[in-house]
């Protein structure tokens, strides 16, 4: 395993392009555009086709930087969908199109449960395009009862993915149907997962903020979160079975999904920015090996099987996990709903050989630290504890110290501008492409769309430049008020970070104003040669 210090790196995949070999080459640091430009190179279609990437079981792989590589011999099925022919096509071309959607997307839910939810609401979605399709093909002719045909096989489809979401649920005797019970358990069990031997430059970095979190694959990743456990004596203080351990987090990285910004990288981000603090706080000083074992599992479990749209969505949707949780963080709750279906297989439970009120203490502090992340409740978190900063924090006040371990893994949670630009910048890309497919989505559905998530009103700079001024630096500060040291290694970061993102922003609005100008000129000399002509 290297060091980790070089911050560039070139990812090969490997593409089928109907039955023809090709790959494409790109750095870590490209944009999902990029990325989706060298595609349609090697597809040899125009940069207007949409391309989609599949795996060897049919899983749609995202097209984005943090993709994961792939082998000479699994390379990526590479789809073509053209939207231009698409727009100019018949409304039947289109229909058809729609049908054979569902139908595909159905096909797969069968052989991949977590697929079930997306594909009911993507039904409800195409049900509301064929509506407005009702109304416009009226003026263009096509026959009504055609549309109403396959409104109906819409229906027959919904109905029997419903019968297989029963089915299913009887089948696996799910105790309830919060957790799909087939990821819970490893598909490969630990004799597969490799061990590398860190060299000690990479033990060295991996407790600092600068570590470069792009360099590792995922296996790497599970190496280096297990060295964490180890490091810190989690293992020896509670007395974990290292293959427990081992299971425990090869389980965890399973139940991440590949979105573009809530995957598994950035849970190790997470965590390794809550070993980091650990270290530069010196919290072995003043926390116990309890509550050291709470934060390194709640960072480590905090956004387990997150599925890339945020609460505002589950809530205006209505999704499963809105009506379960009553609208109440769903996301976090659901989060740790899944980390302690993990620990409740004896093979997986890292906390199996804790005493009773220990383990009730851990998932005691785990629910409330998970729970935390969710930024709604920002507010009231950092107001509590800033409180308790400035009357006199207490370090034997287990409620003063549930504050700080709240807002501890918060500011882990949202820490990507503390790293060195090379490193944060990459994640708002990714970030914005899971806004943008949200917000697209939100569209489609008909429901109430972010400012901050709509690819038409945000940019880079317009995105970071109120989150960090108004957000990170506030909080980072109030911590800093408690532990000095962050104020040169957090802090200030966040400050270069934020200056950067304003010079890209005045010169964007330059930009802007030059086209606006050029664009009045143009307005201008319109009416000028009208003028003239008449
Ligand atoms: C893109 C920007 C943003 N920037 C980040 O660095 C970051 C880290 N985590 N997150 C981030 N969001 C979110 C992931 C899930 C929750 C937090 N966002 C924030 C938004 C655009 O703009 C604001 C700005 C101020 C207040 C609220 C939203
Ligand atoms: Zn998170």
């Amino acid at each position: 395993m290297g060091n980790g210090a070089s911050y560039s790196k070139a990812k090969t995949v490997y593409l089928d392009v109907n039955g023809e070999q090709q790959k494409i080459v790109f750095s870590t640091h490209s944009s999902s555009r990029d990325i989706s430009d060298l595609l349609c190179v090697a597809a040899g279609v125009g940069k207007w086709v949409n391309i989609t990437l599949r795996d060897q079981d049919g899983a749609f792989v995202s097209v984005a930087p943090t993709m994961p590589i792939n082998t000479v011999r699994n390379p990526y099925k590479v789809h073509a969908h053209d939207q231009q022919r698409n727009a100019q096509g018949s409304n039947d071309e289109f229909l058809q199109g729609v049908m054979t959607q569902v139908a595909e997307q159905f096909n797969k839910a069968f052989k991949v449960q977590d697929l079930k939810e997306e594909v009911s609401s993507r039904l409800t979605a195409m049900e509301r395009r064929m509506e407005n399709i009702t109304y416009k093909d009226q003026a263009e002719g096509l026959k009504a009862i055609e549309i109403e045909k396959c409104k109906m096989e819409i229906g027959h489809l919904k109905d029997e993915l419903l019968a297989a979401k029963k089915s299913h649920a009887k089948f696996c005797k799910c105790s309830g149907p919060v957790v799909d019970e087939k990821r819970i358990v490893t598909k490969r069990d630990v004799p597969k997962y490799p061990k590398y031997t860190l060299s000690n430059e990479t033990i060295k970095y991996l407790k600092k903020p600068t570590f470069d979190i792009w360099h590792w694959e995922s296996n790497e990743m599970l190496c280096l979160l297990e060295h964490m456990y180890h490091e810190l004596g989690l293992v020896k203080e509670f007395n974990m079975n290292p293959i427990v351990l081992k299971r425990f987090l090869l389980c965890v990285q399973e139940n991440y999904r590949n979105n573009p910004f809530h995957n598994f990288r950035h849970c190790f981000c997470v965590t390794q920015m809550m070993y980091g603090m650990i270290h530069l706080c010196e919290l072995h000083t003043k926390l116990s090996l309890l509550d050291m074992a709470t934060l390194m599992t709640s960072a480590v479990c905090h956004d387990l099987d997150h599925p890339g749209y945020n609460n505002t969505y589950q809530i205006n949707a209505r999704t499963d996990l809105a009506v379960r949780y009553n609208d109440i963080s769903p996301l976090e709750n659901h989060h740790c709903a899944v980390a302690f279906k993990i620990l409740s297989n004896p093979d997986c439970n890292i906390f199996g050989n804790c005493a009773k009120d220990e383990y009730k203490q851990i998932r005691q502090g785990m629910i409330s630290l998970i729970l935390a992340t969710d930024m709604a409740r920002h507010s009231e978190i950092l107001d509590k504890f800033k409180s308790q900063v400035t009357g006199n924090f207490d370090f034997n006040s287990a409620e003063h110290v549930n504050s700080l371990k709240m807002v501890l893994i918060k500011c882990c949670d949202i820490s990507n501008e503390v790293r060195p630009m090379e490193i944060s910048e990459p994640w708002v890309d990714c970030l914005l492409e899971e806004y943008f497919m949200q917000s697209d989505r939100e569209k489609m559905e008909g429901l109430p769309v972010a400012p901050f998530m709509d690819r038409d009103k945000v940019t880079k700079p317009t995105a970071q430049i109120g989150f960090i001024k108004f957000v990170l630096i506030p909080m980072f500060e109030v911590v800093a008020r408690l532990f000095s040291q962050l104020d040169d290694q957090m802090v200030e970061p966040l400050r270069e970070a934020l200056y950067r993102y304003e010079e890209l922003k005045l010169i964007e609005d330059s930009k802007k104003e030059e086209v606006e100008i050029e664009e009045l000129q143009e307005e201008e000399d319109d009416v000028i040669v009208a003028g003239n002509t008449y």
